[in-house]
Protein backbone atom coordinates (compact mmCIF):
# COMPACT_ATOMS: atom_id res chain seq x y z
CA UNK A 1 0.00 0.00 0.00
CA UNK A 2 1.09 3.55 -0.66
CA UNK A 3 0.88 6.10 1.10
CA UNK A 4 -1.31 8.00 -0.20
CA UNK A 5 -3.46 4.79 -0.73
CA UNK A 6 -2.82 4.30 3.42
CA UNK A 7 -3.86 7.60 3.83
CA UNK A 8 -7.21 7.27 2.14
CA UNK A 9 -7.59 3.93 3.74
CA UNK A 10 -7.39 5.41 7.31
CA UNK A 11 -9.22 8.38 6.60
CA UNK A 12 -11.78 5.73 5.91
CA UNK A 13 -11.57 3.33 8.36
CA UNK A 14 -10.25 5.06 12.02
CA UNK A 15 -13.27 6.62 12.33
CA UNK A 16 -14.81 3.13 11.96
CA UNK A 17 -12.67 1.74 14.27
CA UNK A 18 -12.58 4.34 17.12
CA UNK A 19 -16.07 3.54 16.52
CA UNK A 20 -15.93 0.10 17.10
CA UNK A 21 -13.56 -0.17 20.22
CA UNK A 22 -16.59 2.25 21.66
CA UNK A 23 -18.66 -0.38 21.36
CA UNK A 24 -21.31 0.73 19.36
CA UNK A 25 -22.32 3.76 21.30
CA UNK A 26 -25.10 5.37 19.75
CA UNK A 27 -25.36 9.30 19.41
CA UNK A 28 -27.01 11.71 19.92
CA UNK A 29 -26.91 10.14 24.07
CA UNK A 30 -27.92 11.84 27.55
CA UNK A 31 -26.27 10.49 30.82
CA UNK A 32 -27.07 12.03 33.99
CA UNK A 33 -26.24 11.19 37.68
CA UNK A 34 -28.47 8.98 39.73
CA UNK A 35 -31.50 6.81 38.90
CA UNK A 36 -33.48 10.76 39.17
CA UNK A 37 -31.99 11.15 36.11
CA UNK A 38 -34.36 8.82 34.25
CA UNK A 39 -36.77 11.56 33.70
CA UNK A 40 -34.50 14.27 33.19
CA UNK A 41 -32.70 12.13 30.59
CA UNK A 42 -36.31 11.87 28.59
CA UNK A 43 -37.01 15.33 29.31
CA UNK A 44 -33.25 16.18 27.02
CA UNK A 45 -34.17 13.07 24.62
CA UNK A 46 -37.04 15.27 23.66
CA UNK A 47 -34.36 17.89 22.41
CA UNK A 48 -32.02 15.41 21.29
CA UNK A 49 -34.17 12.96 19.15
CA UNK A 50 -34.99 16.36 16.84
CA UNK A 51 -31.18 17.01 16.19
CA UNK A 52 -31.51 19.43 18.79
CA UNK A 53 -28.38 21.33 20.79
CA UNK A 54 -27.09 19.32 23.34
CA UNK A 55 -26.77 22.71 25.68
CA UNK A 56 -30.11 23.23 25.31
CA UNK A 57 -31.16 19.57 25.98
CA UNK A 58 -28.87 19.90 29.22
CA UNK A 59 -30.96 22.74 30.35
CA UNK A 60 -34.39 21.33 29.61
CA UNK A 61 -33.44 18.28 31.90
CA UNK A 62 -31.95 20.31 34.80
CA UNK A 63 -35.27 22.14 34.27
CA UNK A 64 -37.43 19.81 34.76
CA UNK A 65 -35.43 18.62 38.13
CA UNK A 66 -35.77 21.78 39.52
CA UNK A 67 -39.11 21.81 38.69
CA UNK A 68 -39.87 18.91 40.82
CA UNK A 69 -40.90 20.02 44.63
CA UNK A 70 -40.38 16.78 45.92
CA UNK A 71 -37.01 16.57 44.86
CA UNK A 72 -33.90 17.44 46.92
CA UNK A 73 -32.65 19.61 43.89
CA UNK A 74 -34.31 22.98 43.28
CA UNK A 75 -36.32 24.90 45.74
CA UNK A 76 -37.28 21.74 47.27
CA UNK A 77 -34.35 20.81 48.33
CA UNK A 78 -32.91 21.14 51.87
CA UNK A 79 -32.08 24.21 53.39
CA UNK A 80 -28.57 25.04 54.82
CA UNK A 81 -28.20 25.03 59.02
CA UNK A 82 -29.94 28.63 59.00
CA UNK A 83 -33.23 26.90 57.57
CA UNK A 84 -32.21 28.62 53.91
CA UNK A 85 -32.54 26.89 50.87
CA UNK A 86 -29.31 28.10 48.80
CA UNK A 87 -28.72 26.81 45.09
CA UNK A 88 -25.77 26.35 42.82
CA UNK A 89 -25.75 25.45 38.99
CA UNK A 90 -23.75 25.82 36.43
CA UNK A 91 -23.66 25.15 32.22
CA UNK A 92 -21.18 24.48 29.57
CA UNK A 93 -21.17 24.09 26.09
CA UNK A 94 -19.04 22.53 23.15
CA UNK A 95 -16.94 26.20 22.70
CA UNK A 96 -16.33 26.10 26.32
CA UNK A 97 -18.74 28.98 27.21
CA UNK A 98 -20.01 28.43 30.63
CA UNK A 99 -21.76 30.00 33.12
CA UNK A 100 -22.83 29.64 37.02
CA UNK A 101 -24.64 31.03 39.83
CA UNK A 102 -23.41 30.06 43.31
CA UNK A 103 -25.41 30.66 46.90
CA UNK A 104 -28.59 32.04 45.11
CA UNK A 105 -31.98 32.08 47.03
CA UNK A 106 -35.80 32.63 45.90
CA UNK A 107 -34.88 31.58 42.21
CA UNK A 108 -36.72 28.31 40.57
CA UNK A 109 -34.50 27.76 37.53
CA UNK A 110 -30.69 28.16 38.37
CA UNK A 111 -29.75 26.65 35.53
CA UNK A 112 -31.03 28.61 33.08
CA UNK A 113 -29.68 31.78 35.34
CA UNK A 114 -26.05 30.63 34.80
CA UNK A 115 -27.12 30.15 31.11
CA UNK A 116 -27.65 34.00 30.98
CA UNK A 117 -24.94 34.67 33.19
CA UNK A 118 -22.69 32.83 30.09
CA UNK A 119 -24.87 34.13 27.37
CA UNK A 120 -25.50 37.86 28.92
CA UNK A 121 -22.24 39.15 30.65
CA UNK A 122 -18.59 38.92 30.29
CA UNK A 123 -18.56 36.70 33.85
CA UNK A 124 -18.57 33.19 34.78
CA UNK A 125 -20.03 33.44 38.10
CA UNK A 126 -22.46 35.51 39.82
CA UNK A 127 -23.05 34.53 43.45
CA UNK A 128 -25.71 35.16 46.61
CA UNK A 129 -27.34 39.05 46.04
CA UNK A 130 -26.09 39.75 43.27
CA UNK A 131 -27.26 36.38 41.01
CA UNK A 132 -30.23 37.20 42.58
CA UNK A 133 -30.27 40.78 41.48
CA UNK A 134 -29.20 39.33 38.35
CA UNK A 135 -31.81 37.33 38.01
CA UNK A 136 -34.53 39.76 38.56
CA UNK A 137 -33.34 42.44 36.31
CA UNK A 138 -33.85 39.33 34.00
CA UNK A 139 -37.12 38.23 34.30
CA UNK A 140 -37.00 35.55 36.51
CA UNK A 141 -39.64 35.64 39.28
CA UNK A 142 -38.59 36.08 43.33
CA UNK A 143 -40.48 32.51 44.86
CA UNK A 144 -41.65 32.48 48.01
CA UNK A 145 -38.68 31.67 50.87
CA UNK A 146 -40.60 28.41 52.47
CA UNK A 147 -39.35 24.72 52.38
CA UNK A 148 -40.88 21.49 51.31
CA UNK A 149 -42.55 19.35 52.89
CA UNK A 150 -39.71 16.81 53.01
CA UNK A 151 -37.11 19.55 53.54
CA UNK A 152 -38.99 21.11 56.72
CA UNK A 153 -39.36 17.78 58.34
CA UNK A 154 -35.76 17.11 58.01
CA UNK A 155 -34.56 20.52 58.47
CA UNK A 156 -36.54 19.94 62.11
CA UNK A 157 -35.01 16.49 62.94
CA UNK A 158 -31.79 18.26 61.94
CA UNK A 159 -32.24 20.81 64.39
CA UNK A 160 -32.74 18.35 67.44
CA UNK A 161 -28.87 18.39 67.32
CA UNK A 162 -27.70 20.62 65.22
CA UNK A 163 -24.92 18.48 64.54
CA UNK A 164 -22.71 20.34 61.95
CA UNK A 165 -21.78 16.60 60.45
CA UNK A 166 -23.19 16.81 56.49
CA UNK A 167 -23.55 13.62 55.16
CA UNK A 168 -24.42 13.03 51.95
CA UNK A 169 -24.66 10.38 48.99
CA UNK A 170 -23.61 7.12 50.67
CA UNK A 171 -26.41 4.87 49.77
CA UNK A 172 -27.85 1.34 51.03
CA UNK A 173 -27.38 3.71 54.33
CA UNK A 174 -29.17 1.12 56.57
CA UNK A 175 -26.51 -1.13 55.79
CA UNK A 176 -23.62 1.74 56.03
CA UNK A 177 -24.01 2.51 59.67
CA UNK A 178 -22.42 4.98 60.71
CA UNK A 179 -22.82 6.90 57.72
CA UNK A 180 -26.87 7.38 57.87
CA UNK A 181 -28.23 10.64 58.35
CA UNK A 182 -31.27 9.62 61.48
CA UNK A 183 -33.68 11.60 59.48
CA UNK A 184 -33.85 8.65 56.53
CA UNK A 185 -35.34 6.21 58.42
CA UNK A 186 -36.86 4.59 55.34
CA UNK A 187 -33.52 4.10 53.73
CA UNK A 188 -33.68 6.49 50.70
CA UNK A 189 -31.19 8.79 49.83
CA UNK A 190 -30.37 12.38 49.76
CA UNK A 191 -29.94 13.14 45.86
CA UNK A 192 -29.39 16.78 46.03
CA UNK A 193 -27.27 17.12 42.81
CA UNK A 194 -28.05 16.54 39.70
CA UNK A 195 -25.33 16.62 36.71
CA UNK A 196 -26.00 15.64 33.18
CA UNK A 197 -23.78 14.73 30.10
CA UNK A 198 -24.95 15.42 26.59
CA UNK A 199 -23.74 14.92 22.55
CA UNK A 200 -26.20 16.00 20.51
CA UNK A 201 -26.35 14.90 16.40
CA UNK A 202 -23.76 17.26 15.26
CA UNK A 203 -21.46 15.94 17.80
CA UNK A 204 -21.26 18.55 20.01
CA UNK A 205 -20.99 17.91 23.84
CA UNK A 206 -22.36 20.01 26.51
CA UNK A 207 -23.30 19.47 30.49
CA UNK A 208 -24.94 21.51 33.27
CA UNK A 209 -25.18 20.75 36.43
CA UNK A 210 -27.80 21.93 39.43
CA UNK A 211 -28.02 21.63 42.82
CA UNK A 212 -29.51 22.54 46.25
CA UNK A 213 -26.05 21.61 47.61
CA UNK A 214 -25.10 20.00 51.26
CA UNK A 215 -27.88 19.54 53.60
CA UNK A 216 -27.24 21.73 56.65
CA UNK A 217 -24.13 24.03 55.24
CA UNK A 218 -23.42 26.58 56.46
CA UNK A 219 -25.10 29.52 54.97
CA UNK A 220 -23.16 31.01 51.94
CA UNK A 221 -20.92 27.70 51.61
CA UNK A 222 -20.46 26.46 47.72
CA UNK A 223 -19.68 23.57 46.65
CA UNK A 224 -18.24 21.74 43.48
CA UNK A 225 -21.23 22.12 41.53
CA UNK A 226 -21.19 25.32 40.34
CA UNK A 227 -17.50 25.15 40.03
CA UNK A 228 -15.89 24.57 36.75
CA UNK A 229 -13.44 21.94 36.36
CA UNK A 230 -14.75 20.90 39.69
CA UNK A 231 -18.52 19.95 39.05
CA UNK A 232 -18.57 20.08 35.25
CA UNK A 233 -16.32 20.30 32.99
CA UNK A 234 -16.89 19.76 28.69
CA UNK A 235 -13.77 19.67 26.27
CA UNK A 236 -15.54 19.28 23.01
CA UNK A 237 -12.55 17.41 21.79
CA UNK A 238 -11.89 15.29 24.51
CA UNK A 239 -15.44 14.67 26.52
CA UNK A 240 -17.09 16.18 29.36
CA UNK A 241 -17.39 15.36 33.29
CA UNK A 242 -19.60 15.57 36.33
CA UNK A 243 -19.54 14.97 40.00
CA UNK A 244 -21.67 14.35 43.01
CA UNK A 245 -20.91 13.79 46.44
CA UNK A 246 -18.67 15.72 49.03
CA UNK A 247 -17.59 18.90 47.36
CA UNK A 248 -15.40 20.39 49.33
CA UNK A 249 -12.99 17.11 48.07
CA UNK A 250 -13.89 17.34 44.29
CA UNK A 251 -12.97 20.66 44.37
CA UNK A 252 -9.70 20.30 46.32
CA UNK A 253 -8.18 18.19 42.92
CA UNK A 254 -10.25 20.21 40.40
CA UNK A 255 -12.29 16.84 40.06
CA UNK A 256 -14.20 17.00 36.92
CA UNK A 257 -11.11 18.92 34.97
CA UNK A 258 -8.96 16.03 35.85
CA UNK A 259 -11.26 13.37 34.44
CA UNK A 260 -11.17 15.02 31.27
CA UNK A 261 -7.48 15.24 31.17
CA UNK A 262 -7.55 11.62 32.08
CA UNK A 263 -9.60 10.74 28.74
CA UNK A 264 -7.54 13.26 26.73
CA UNK A 265 -4.41 10.63 28.03
CA UNK A 266 -6.21 7.73 26.71
CA UNK A 267 -8.06 6.76 29.37
CA UNK A 268 -11.64 5.23 29.17
CA UNK A 269 -14.25 6.91 30.95
CA UNK A 270 -14.77 4.69 33.49
CA UNK A 271 -10.68 4.31 34.31
CA UNK A 272 -10.50 7.96 34.39
CA UNK A 273 -13.30 8.28 36.86
CA UNK A 274 -11.40 6.12 38.85
CA UNK A 275 -8.21 7.39 38.99
CA UNK A 276 -9.62 10.87 39.93
CA UNK A 277 -11.75 8.86 42.63
CA UNK A 278 -8.07 7.79 43.55
CA UNK A 279 -6.59 10.86 43.92
CA UNK A 280 -9.21 11.61 46.65
CA UNK A 281 -8.31 8.36 48.00
CA UNK A 282 -4.49 8.60 48.00
CA UNK A 283 -4.93 12.39 49.62
CA UNK A 284 -6.17 10.97 53.08
CA UNK A 285 -7.33 7.37 52.60
CA UNK A 286 -9.07 7.54 56.20
CA UNK A 287 -10.99 10.33 55.28
CA UNK A 288 -12.29 8.79 51.82
CA UNK A 289 -13.45 6.03 53.71
CA UNK A 290 -16.20 8.15 55.38
CA UNK A 291 -17.29 10.02 52.31
CA UNK A 292 -18.72 9.71 49.17
CA UNK A 293 -17.78 11.36 45.80
CA UNK A 294 -19.10 9.96 42.64
CA UNK A 295 -17.68 10.65 38.46
CA UNK A 296 -19.80 10.61 35.40
CA UNK A 297 -17.84 11.02 32.38
CA UNK A 298 -18.70 10.42 28.53
CA UNK A 299 -15.80 10.96 26.05
CA UNK A 300 -16.73 12.03 22.51
CA UNK A 301 -17.28 8.70 20.53
CA UNK A 302 -19.71 8.52 23.53
CA UNK A 303 -18.58 5.92 25.50
CA UNK A 304 -20.04 6.70 29.22
CA UNK A 305 -18.49 5.69 32.32
CA UNK A 306 -18.29 6.38 36.21
CA UNK A 307 -16.88 5.26 39.52
CA UNK A 308 -16.92 6.27 43.17
CA UNK A 309 -15.16 6.00 46.24
CA UNK A 310 -18.23 4.19 48.30
CA UNK A 311 -21.29 1.76 46.66
CA UNK A 312 -24.20 3.36 45.38
CA UNK A 313 -23.20 5.94 42.95
CA UNK A 314 -26.28 5.46 39.91
CA UNK A 315 -26.08 6.84 36.80
CA UNK A 316 -28.98 7.44 33.88
CA UNK A 317 -28.00 6.64 30.31
CA UNK A 318 -30.54 7.62 27.30
CA UNK A 319 -29.97 7.15 23.27
CA UNK A 320 -32.03 5.50 21.01
CA UNK A 321 -31.14 1.87 22.36
CA UNK A 322 -30.82 2.42 25.84
CA UNK A 323 -32.90 3.78 28.32
CA UNK A 324 -31.41 2.63 31.94
CA UNK A 325 -30.00 2.94 35.29
CA UNK A 326 -26.47 1.52 35.77
CA UNK A 327 -24.92 1.15 38.66
CA UNK A 328 -21.07 2.76 38.98
CA UNK A 329 -18.30 0.62 40.26
CA UNK A 330 -16.45 2.09 43.55
CA UNK A 331 -13.69 1.44 45.74
CA UNK A 332 -15.05 1.07 49.47
CA UNK A 333 -18.54 -1.82 49.46
C1 LIG B 1 -22.10 19.71 46.98
N1 LIG B 1 -21.61 18.04 45.32
O1 LIG B 1 -22.73 20.73 47.19
C2 LIG B 1 -22.68 18.70 46.01
C3 LIG B 1 -23.58 17.80 46.78
C4 LIG B 1 -24.06 16.59 46.06
O2 LIG B 1 -25.69 14.95 45.84
O3 LIG B 1 -23.51 16.12 45.10
N2 LIG B 1 -25.13 15.97 46.49
O4 LIG B 1 -21.04 19.45 47.52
Amino acid sequence: MNRRKFLQWSAFTAPLLAYKTTGNIEKPIVVSTWDSGMPVNAEAWKILKEGGKSLDAVEAGARYIEDEINCCVGLGGYPDRDGIVTLDACIMDENANCGAVAAVERIKHPVSLARKVMEKTPHVLLAGAGAQQFALENGFALEPAILSKDAENAYQQWLKKSEYKPVINIENKKENGPFAPPFFEDGSANHDTMGLLAIDAQGNLSGAVTTSGMAFKLHGRVGDSPIIGAGLYVDNAIGAATSSGVGEEVIRICGTHLVVEYMRNGYSSQMACKKACDRIIQRDREKAKQIQVGFLAINKQGEYGAYAIQKGFVFSVKNSKENKIVPAKYFFG
